[in-house]
């Protein structure tokens, strides 16, 4: 590899402790790889390049850890972050490996699991926040069903918003500088779960007591699952000023969750997320949720962790290519023209605008006839990809 497209700490690149450290176990096959320590996965993500390393409270402490324990293992990771300079923005709680959480953490049907969960997570913030975690995510892992028999699903909205505002109050009362970031995926682990796309969660965030310090963690593979247009939801998360994380991976669309290397496999569509988050000047990580195949040794996964940030830095050149390119901005330039010919019924409605929209009149034909040019477009995005531009 040249040394072009070296991340640099305003890049923003952060990876999970679960991600790099994935053992490559499946449902069909033991692990491939030897777990490696907290501090080891920190070094690596160092050489890397990685700006920051994100967690879940029990990629660092063990479930079952004593707080002597604890103590000791928080202390040799800050020693690692100090060593490395690496930064720890985002923090997130494990409610979906123990079977206690087999049937999901806040939207069990029992309330003793509910309670656990609950304490579980309040320990968890005072963890990420003790490391200078500022987001906060929440990943519903098992809040599902996989029978609409076991649970009410009014229930489980009620009991998910319940646990939410409880945990902000908890955030605020702390005097916490915290956000909470909420992340949705439609299936898998459960054969069902709530709040399965972007568009469910930013609807239930406005139903949330604080819904200012709550926003989304998109993932690319979570939206290919439900089959969406992953900028889309993006862009709506954006515009609804949400876009507080963001999971970067990529999905084939009809298979398993696959979350693998950015890019690895919808290369428009991951063009088209780094243009969007470098146009609008998205200033939040960009982290990297996923795994290195399961045929790797730790060299690979070093591969896998330098190959998403390299290909998000060779998209985002791309796309200032585009950006820059004068026939493509011709194109769009004339897309998007505009003849000032109907600027009398623009802007807000008044009655006397509506009268003169209802009396003006327009060539149906004429409209319906025009060529688009979408096609040259397309295929001058493509060039640009391929290198031949
Ligand atoms: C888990 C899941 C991810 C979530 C993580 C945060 S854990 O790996 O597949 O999408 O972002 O809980
Ligand atoms: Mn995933
Ligand atoms: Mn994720």
């Amino acid at each position: 590899m040249t040394t072009a497209f070296q991340p640099k700490p305003e890049h923003k690149f952060t990876f999970g402790l679960w991600t790099v450290g994935n053992i490559g176990r499946d449902p069909f096959g033991e692990p491939t790889r030897q777990p490696i320590s907290s501090v080891e996965i920190v070094h690596m993500l160092a050489d890397a390049g990685a700006y920051g390393v994100n967690f879940h409270d029990n990629d660092l402490v063990p479930i079952d850890a004593t707080l002597a324990e604890r103590d000791r293992i928080v202390k040799d990771f800050k020693q690692a972050l100090a060593d490395t300079g690496l930064v720890v923005p985002m923090a997130t709680t494990n409610l979906f490996t123990d079977p206690a959480f087999k049937d999901g953490a806040f939207t069990s049907n029992d309330p003793n699991v509910r309670a656990y969960a609950l304490q579980k997570t309040l320990q968890a913030i005072d963890l990420g926040v003790e490391l200078g975690a500022q987001i906060y995510v929440f990943w519903g892992g098992r809040e599902g069903v996989e029978t609409d028999a076991a649970k009410n699903p009014l229930a489980a909205i009620q009991r998910n918003r319940e646990a939410m505002n409880f945990l902000c109050e908890y955030a605020l009362d702390q005097s916490y500088d915290l956000k909470f970031a909420l992340e949705p995926k439609p299936n898998e682990p459960r054969g069902d779960m709530y709040n399965a796309t972007v568009g469910h969660m930013l609807a239930f965030i406005e139903t949330l007591d604080h819904p200012e310090m709550v926003g989304v963690n998109p993932e690319v593979a979570h939206e290919h699952m439900a089959g969406l247009n992953f900028l889309h939801g993006v862009a709506q998360a954006w515009d609804a000023g949400k876009l507080f994380h963001i999971d970067l991976n990529d999905q084939a669309f009809g298979r398993y969750d696959q979350d693998f290397r950015f890019g690895a496999v919808n290369l428009k569509t991951a063009f088209f997320l780094v243009k969007f988050l470098e146009d609008v000047g998205y200033a939040g990580s960009r982290h990297f949720d996923a795994h290195a195949y399961r045929t790797e040794d730790y060299e690979g996964v070093k591969d896998f962790a330098r190959g998403c940030m390299r290909t998000y830095l060779i998209l985002k050149e791309k796309a200032a290519q585009w950006n820059a390119d004068a026939e493509i901005q011709a194109l769009v330039a004339e897309i998007n023209a505009d003849d000032g010919s109907t600027d009398a019924f623009k802007g807000a409605y008044s009655r006397s605008k509506a009268a003169a929209l209802k009396a003006a009149t327009f060539d149906r034909r004429a409209l319906g006839a025009r060529g688009l040019s979408y096609e040259r477009l397309d295929q001058l995005t493509v060039e640009v990809l391929l290198g031949v531009r």
